[in-house]
């Protein structure tokens, strides 16, 4: 295995990477290995620099317990760095969720025409589970209450927010009982950060079920607004066509990719460059018109909704900028490299921040507000039109593009899976039950320099598919998968078990479903929470045979969504540890002990097959307490 085959197996990427080494651009891949040895302390979780009388460590091979300055030790250390890191993670999602609450509210008050109710029926269901009169109201009257009770879920000071009361009747008793149950969702993370302020909470149980609390306020409070809120504004996806990877950049057209996470910005970019006057623009530069295509989430988010190309994950954003083709990137907020503009400065691309919250130094800002959203983007678009001339050096685009089927959601697996006269999870529950489908899997999260490009991500796919288990994939995940061809319905019949097969076949699905972007995630719960509501698959969550993974993760936000999925009672493989193993009570803790309190725990694999298979046991072994049939045809 070469260099670059270390690095990716994604032969685009592959290809871009050969590149940047012949001309000496360094890349996320190069920056890791300089970057050897890593600190051990950060990496075990028992470093801490949270007052001034720190920085302090605990020396993992001692013999007698050590403490901080303050007393600390490695497990209240370890506990307060991970409690900090969902918060961070929470806190990510959810500010995302109340931008698009905001950009409602706005649409709603007609201060926006960018933005208008695509989604009356959602609108309308929302409307009522927040307790908002719908009868006899316009849409708008309708979506400004909403939007403003959505909005004080934020900041709710009393009683709990409302969307955890969607969990099976059990689950939400569980959290009841606990004490875990979000109050509002700004509040628990201003929780952790206080909790974990020196000379506060200590006990390391403590702060880790303020964790779960945390999570729990973004996987059923932030992220879930994202998804509900950007159904209603943007419209709820359906089975869609679509393409990705590099090889989607065009050389006669001009290229603009949108990367970063919220669809107020790539929404609005999607109409701007069909608007004849930018398209008429970009001919009169000689372009044979506007080519979009996005990077990362804000890339799932219109792929979902209007089968826009997706150029590629998380470490393609580098790629994308190094074969010389873009002629502008704008960017908003999250998994961002800020080395971006550094690649940039090599070739013609010109970089573009767009959010208040996300600026670079000596990179343009343009300023993005909802209320000028068409003009912002149309300004932006003339940007990148103008500057399609200076193309300057090769162009390099590798030819690798797949074709893929994307826009699924909980609602309409109900329309795919049951046919259109009576929307139901039956034939679902019913293949599970009679065993033609082992279970269901989520695979999720990043990419990271320190496992091979995509290689977790596609080969745990491929393992679970064919031993019968359905996947549902979102963020960089799915993106991955969509690269190595999984995304197409006609995989089932090369890797699929037999059951899934006929499955796939009956209703035409691929074997791994792409549900969108990382607050899609919620997506997963709320279909979750739909086959125990169906019957014959026990009551709670921690029932069902599922099972979750995150093989390549990085992020703040993949640590809250894996916290919210084991406190929702799945059990969840992550392809790296958390920064914890200094800590033998935290790690036990998380990795078996909690799984009696919360039916959920974790464990760290990071060979995908063998993740796949501890999935798979934990799956079979859900199967045989439902006392469900054997398998069909394994
Ligand atoms: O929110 S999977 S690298 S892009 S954090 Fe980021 Fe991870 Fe990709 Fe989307 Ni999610
Ligand atoms: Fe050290 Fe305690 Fe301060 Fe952390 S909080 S830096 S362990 S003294």
């Amino acid at each position: 295995m070469n260099k670059k085959e270390k690095r990716s197996i994604d032969k685009a990427s592959q290809f871009m990477l050969e590149r940047a080494e012949k001309e000496c651009i360094l890349t996320a891949w190069d920056r890791y290995e300089a970057m050897q040895p890593q600190c051990g302390f950060g990496r075990l979780g028992i470093c801490c620099r949270i007052c001034n009388m720190g920085p302090c460590r605990i020396d993992p091979f001692s013999e007698e317990e050590q403490t901080g300055i303050c007393g600390a030790t490695a497990d209240t250390i370890v506990a307060r760095n991970l409690g900090r890191m969902v918060a961070g993670g929470a806190a990510a999602h959810s500010d995302h969720g109340r931008d698009i609450t905001h950009a409602l509210l706005l649409a709603a008050e007609g201060k926006t025409d960018a933005y208008t109710i695509k989604d009356e029926v959602k609108l309308k269901k929302l409307a009522k589970e927040y307790g908002v009169k719908v009868e006899g109201r316009g849409k708008e009257e309708i979506a400004k209450e909403l939007a403003e009770k959505i909005m004080e879920e934020f900041g709710r000071q009393h009683g709990y927010i409302k969307m955890p009361f969607r969990a099976p009747k059990k689950r939400v008793k569980v959290w009841e009982e606990l004490g875990i149950m979000p109050r509002g969702i700004d509040r628990e993370i201003v929780e952790m950060m206080h909790r974990t302020h020196i000379g506060v909470d200590t006990d390391y149980k403590n702060i880790l079920m303020h964790g779960f609390r945390t999570a729990l306020s973004d996987g059923w409070g932030g992220s879930m607004v994202a998804t509900d809120l950007s159904d209603i504004l943007f419209r709820s996806p359906t089975p869609i066509l679509g393409r990705v990877n590099l090889g989607t950049l065009s050389r006669d057209e001009v290229n603009v990719v949108v990367h970063g996470h919220e669809p107020t910005l790539s929404d609005v970019v999607v109409y701007a460059a069909r608007d004849p006057e930018i398209v008429k623009l970009a001919k009169e530069k000689g372009a044979k018109g506007i080519n979009l295509v996005g990077i990362c989430c804000t890339a799932n988010e219109i792929l979902m909704r209007h089968g826009i190309p997706v150029a590629g994950n998380f470490l393609q954003q580098e790629l994308a900028i190094l074969t010389g083709a873009v002629d502008l990137m704008m960017v908003d907020v999250q998994c961002i490299m800020p080395a971006l503009s550094t690649v940039a400065s090599s070739f013609h691309t010109k970089l573009v921040t767009t959010s208040p919250k996300n600026k670079a130094p000596g990179v343009t800002h343009v300023e993005f507000r909802e209320e000028e959203a068409y003009d912002i983007a149309k300004k932006i678009l003339k940007m990148a039109i103008e500057n399609f001339p200076n193309r300057n050096g090769d162009i390099l685009i590798p030819e690798h593009n797949q074709d893929l089927v994307a826009g699924f959601t909980a609602e309409n697996i109900y329309n795919f899976l049951g046919g259109t006269y009576r929307a139901t999870y039956r034939p679902l529950n019913d293949a599970i039950i009679q065993g033609r489908l082992r279970g269901l899997a989520g695979v999720v999260g990043c990419n990271n320099p320190k496992i091979t490009h995509n290689y977790a991500h596609v080969e745990m796919a491929k393992e679970l598919i064919k031993n019968d288990v359905l996947v549902v994939v979102t963020g960089c995940s799915a993106i991955a998968d969509a690269e190595a061809e999984l995304l197409r319905p006609e995989v089932a019949f090369k890797y699929a078990g037999k059951g899934l097969q006929e499955i796939c076949e009956a209703v035409g699905i691929p074997p791994v479903l792409h549900v969108g972007s990382c607050v899609d995630n919620s997506r997963i719960l709320i279909a979750l929470t739909n086959v125990i509501l169906e019957g014959g698959l026990g009551e709670d969550i921690s029932d069902l045979p599922v099972a979750g993974a995150a093989p390549e993760w990085m992020s703040e936000k993949a640590v809250s969504i894996a916290f919210y999925f084991v406190a929702s009672g799945v059990f969840t493989v992550l392809g790296m540890p958390f920064p914890i193993l200094g800590s033998k009570n935290v790690t036990n803790f998380l990795c078996s002990e909690v799984e009696n309190i919360l039916g959920g725990k974790f464990a760290f694999e990071s060979d995908p097959i063998k993740a796949a298979h501890l999935m798979i046991e934990h799956i079979d072994k859900k199967r045989k307490a439902l006392k469900l049939r054997p398998l069909m045809y394994q």
